[in-house]
């Protein structure tokens, strides 16, 4: 077997968003397409030769076969050893827990999260570091300089290996070894979650539903509530990950995960119900007839984290994106820890983890994770929920209830602007910006701008800044909007709104949430004047 140079020219459009390169699947089946990005890391990595990569993804189509080229290139590339899960199967919590254990120095992660799968569809890759975390900005904006001006990749002229077969292999120098995706993660929350008293509530007759989407989170899903935790077979629905996710859009919110939504409200409600996405970093949490918001998870995890054995010791801080709700900052002052703010992307947790001033952090979209990895983690959030059910004894509805009557409740929503052109987008954000100046004092409706900026990061570990990262704008009467566009979408641009109200009085914490934010959107939607830049009267997801 012998190792080939093979001459290639860059493609302009290899610049890593939020998470990764996502693109749809033909962007991606170009010829020298993956190859050209997948080289761009492997030389960006340092201290590669003869070192541990991890490679896995959530399955969807077009991943086997990314899995085999990334095989041979890393091969060609001088890496020492590869593991790879079992038909190439890896969920991103999994890869970012085998990175850690084994001491890899990263791992490639193919997917496209919650976007949907299928030729048609959406795939993503990108490199989490030796942290287990993803790659920082200063590492992708390197991966796309070279992407930019690649010239030629290596790969291994060797067989596609058997990805079905557990055991060692080797191409050329490079020993690969397939390995059971779900055992390593496993055996981490056992070290976390109280399984003892996790399996004592199935066997109290708690019913639970888990719907994995038909994404990746089925075989863990499996394996730890049915296998190991004792509920009854069939509460894991969808749990057969396919290329195509069974024409499910994996993403886990009241919009895409009708059915369970539909479940939880209906009369024969189980006592709890939760979804992951695509590649099991993201969760859903519904109790009986109350969608919990990801926000109001963090809190109320935040609160009674300690309750199982992995942060019995209580908690070093806790950190939030900025478009999350301010509900974690109140437990956080309540607990008499550090509560940080940082921009969208996980990646931002990830130094505030490794300098040990977080254990817990999480985001309006649907990702909630601990200092047990760097990634969310879709599975352990809802291990951990289940946990904190076990030791209080309470229905899930009636937890979240009094988390909002003891710490005020945070009315929440996001209005989704999807497939917009991106020059439109654009303008309306820097139309947004050049107002900032003129908006305080100036009054919308029932509201009135107390402050507004756009927001700008500072790590506190690094001290690195990151601007431009979303339009805050505050109003007198306890509420916010917040504008930023994905870094995450396929096609044209997505713009978010964040809509939230704080509201301390217990006795309105049932008001329906369309009513108590109605003034915070018309104002959002007057100052941003998104129906003459966007040509939408309305968004296209609301969540
Ligand atoms: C990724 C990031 C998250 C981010 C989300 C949405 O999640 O890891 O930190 O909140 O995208 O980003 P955007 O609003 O830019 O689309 P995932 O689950 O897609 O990997």
């Amino acid at each position: 077997m012998a190792i080939t140079r093979v001459p290639t020219t860059p493609f302009s459009d290899q610049r890593p968003g939020t998470s990764g390169l996502r693109k749809k699947v033909p962007v991606f089946r170009q010829p020298h397409y993956v190859e050209n990005f997948i080289q761009s890391i492997f030389g960006t990595v340092e201290g590669s030769r003869g070192a541990t990569l991890v490679i896995g993804g959530d399955g969807r189509f077009f991943n086997e076969t990314v899995v085999q080229t990334a095989l041979k290139m890393a091969a060609a590339n001088g890496f020492g050893r590869v593991l790879v899960g079992q038909r190439g199967l890896l969920s991103t919590p999994a890869a970012s827990c085998v990175i850690r254990k084994h001491k890899a120095i990263g791992g490639l992660v193919l997917s496209a999260s919650h976007n949907p799968g299928g030729p048609e569809g959406d795939f993503g890759i990108k490199f989490n570091m030796s942290h287990g975390g993803p790659a920082p900005e200063s590492f992708t904006e390197a991966v796309f300089k070279r992407a930019s001006a690649i010239t030629e990749y290596k790969i291994d002229d060797a067989p596609d290996i058997d990805l079905d077969r557990i055991g060692e292999i080797r191409i050329g120098d490079m020993t690969v070894e397939v390995i059971d995706p779900v055992a390593d993660y496993v055996e981490l929350m056992e070290k976390l979650i109280d399984f003892e008293k996790v399996a004592d509530l199935f066997r109290s007759g708690f019913r639970m539903r888990f719907d994995a989407l038909s994404a990746i989170t089925g075989p863990y899903a499996k394996a730890i509530l049915e296998d190991r935790l004792g509920a009854p077979a069939g509460t894991v629905v969808n749990g057969e990950p396919k290329p195509d996710f069974g024409g499910h859009h994996p993403d886990p919110n009241p919009v895409h995960a009708h059915d369970l939504m539909e479940l939880m409200y209906g009369p024969d409600a189980p006592d709890f119900g939760a979804a992951s996405d695509g590649d099991g970093d993201r969760n859903m949490i519904v109790a009986p007839g109350l969608f919990v918001t990801p926000s109001d998870s963090l809190a109320i995890l935040t609160s009674y984290a300690h309750l199982a054995p992995g942060y019995a010791e209580g908690l070093a801080g806790v950190a939030r994106s900025m478009p999350t709700s301010r509900a974690a900052d109140r437990v956080a002052a309540k607990l008499g820890i550090k509560a940080y703010e940082t921009p969208t992307g996980w990646k931002f947790f990830a130094n505030l983890l490794d300098a040990g001033l977080i254990t817990l952090c999480g985001e309006e979209s649907a990702g909630t994770g601990s200092n047990h990895i760097r990634e969310k983690d879709g599975l352990w959030a809802v291990l951990l929920w289940l946990n904190i059910l076990a030791v209080l004894k309470k229905p899930a509805d009636r937890i979240v209830r009094d988390h909002w009557a003891g710490f005020g409740r945070d009315f929440y929503t996001r209005h989704d602007y999807e497939e917009l052109e991106t020059e439109a987008a654009n303008n309306l954000m820097a139309s947004l910006r050049a107002k900032l100046g003129s908006l305080p004092g100036q009054r919308f409706g029932a509201l009135t701008v107390e402050a507004c900026d756009d927001f700008s990061y500072t790590d506190p570990v690094d001290h690195s800044v990151t601007p431009k990262q979303g339009i805050r704008i505050l109003f007198k009467e306890d509420a916010r909007a917040v504008f930023r566009l994905s870094g995450t979408g396929t096609s044209g641009a997505t713009l978010r709104v964040y809509l939230e109200r704080f509201e301390p009085d217990p006795t309105r914490h049932d008001l329906p949430v369309a009513e108590v934010l109605a003034p915070v959107i018309d104002a959002a939607n007057a100052i941003a004047e998104i129906a003459a830049f966007t040509g939408r009267d309305e968004p296209s997801v609301v969540t």
